[in-house]
């Protein structure tokens, strides 16, 4: 089992190869990729090293999967190539996900759509990830009419130079030090909250991080019937990205029994005693696989609705535990290879 890692040098990428480490993926071989800049740096993988190679001609040859995290400009170009030369992508971008002939997955979802596959399957977005994940035993158990969720968004989401960003800004700040311009983010991020996640796009009063959380969510559940209205905010949090989430359900559900469906439901965990302090926080999520739910409770102003917060490492279930656990899937189903297609 050859495996590629394409944008293996970015926040995503080495996530991807420590999940295949801890995993013990069965990969005979494992070749990092990434931009021009990278190439011949070394990774250091299972006690050896890897060499970082460049995109160029020819290098899509030989592989059985290919995990991609370089960006959509790459996706589109590299993936169908991947993909040609008979590779399965797993793709972490937004290029793919809403192509019809492309499977939009979830492990703990929608595994059963990873058989359709052409060559490309698409990770969705972190932010509707950890949300799918605690929507789909709802959906199953009551039905969903509408969801209303609010993010608030880790730096890691952005990629490494936003980590850096606020790490810098925050220091400059507590030193009492003049502040450098902001480079990643429109605005100051440290000690501050952006009600703006992406981009506006042709006027648009949505950025394209809440457009792409109500069509990924509706493409996932396979539901079109489901209302979905987003608000992403970006918080000055390391990793993890939290969410306040609305859910009115078609048939009634107590917090208790919402709690018992989530307890059971594979990948969460229900951390929910606020009267003792313990519900879901991001420090407690970073570094963890699963996602956490907290704060059940009746909306008091709708007898079909419920409120929760759900939390989830961004970087790992939110992009690259959920890569992994696919390309597992897609071995595991004997869906590697042209063969399977
Ligand atoms: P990042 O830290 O900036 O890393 C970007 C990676 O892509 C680096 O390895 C970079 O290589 C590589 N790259 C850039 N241009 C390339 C090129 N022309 N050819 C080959 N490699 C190239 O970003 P990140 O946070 O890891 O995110 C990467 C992508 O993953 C995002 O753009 C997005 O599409 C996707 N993503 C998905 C989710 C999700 O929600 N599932 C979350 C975050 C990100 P160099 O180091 O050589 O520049
Ligand atoms: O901002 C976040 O917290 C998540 C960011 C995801 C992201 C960042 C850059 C480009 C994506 C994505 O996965 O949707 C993309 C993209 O591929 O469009």
């Amino acid at each position: 089992m050859r495996v590629a890692v394409v944008g293996a040098t970015g926040a995503v990428g080495r996530t991807i190869l420590s999940v295949l480490e801890e995993r013990e993926f069965p990969a005979s071989e494992v070749v990092p990729f990434a931009s021009e800049r990278s190439a011949g740096r070394e990774i250091a993988w299972r006690g050896g090293t890897l060499r970082v190679e460049p995109l160029v001609d020819g290098a899509e040859e030989g592989f059985d999967i290919a995990l991609f995290s370089a960006g959509s400009a790459v996706s589109g170009e590299w993936a169908p190539r991947f993909a040609r030369a008979g590779a399965v992508v797993v793709d972490n971008s937004s290029r793919w996900r809403m192509e019809p002939e492309v499977p939009l997955v979830v492990a703990e979802v929608n595994p059963e759509a990873l058989d359709d596959h052409r060559g490309i399957v698409a990770n969705p977005n972190c932010s509707t990830m950890q949300m799918v994940v605690v929507l789909k035993p709802i959906l199953d158990a009551v039905g969903i009419e509408r969801v209303v969720v609010s993010t608030y968004q880790a730096v890691s989401g952005t990629g490494q130079r936003a980590i850096e960003e606020l790490h810098r800004q925050t220091e400059a700040l507590i030193a009492a030090q003049e502040l450098p311009p902001p480079s990643v983010y429109p605005h100051r991020i440290a000690f501050n909250v952006l009600p703006q996640v992406e981009t506006f796009k042709d006027g648009d009063d949505y950025t394209t991080e809440e457009r792409k959380m109500m069509n990924e969510t509706r493409k996932i559940l396979g539901r079109d019937d489901i209302g979905v209205s987003a608000t992403c905010a970006r918080v000055p949090v390391f990793s993890s990205h939290s969410e306040s989430i609305n859910v009115q359900t078609r048939e009634p559900l107590s917090p208790e029994r919402c709690r018992e469906l989530l307890a059971s439901a594979p990948g969460i965990v229900v951390v929910d005693d606020p009267h003792n302090g313990r519900y879901p926080l991001a420090i407690d999520a970073a570094g963890r696989d699963e996602v956490f739910v907290g704060r059940i409770r009746r909306d008091p102003s709708h007898e079909r609705c419920l409120n929760m917060w759900v939390v989830a490492d961004n970087l790992r279930k939110g992009a690259a535990t959920n890569a992994v656990q696919l390309a597992e899937l897609l071995v595991e189903r004997g869906l590697v290879g042209s063969a399977a297609r």
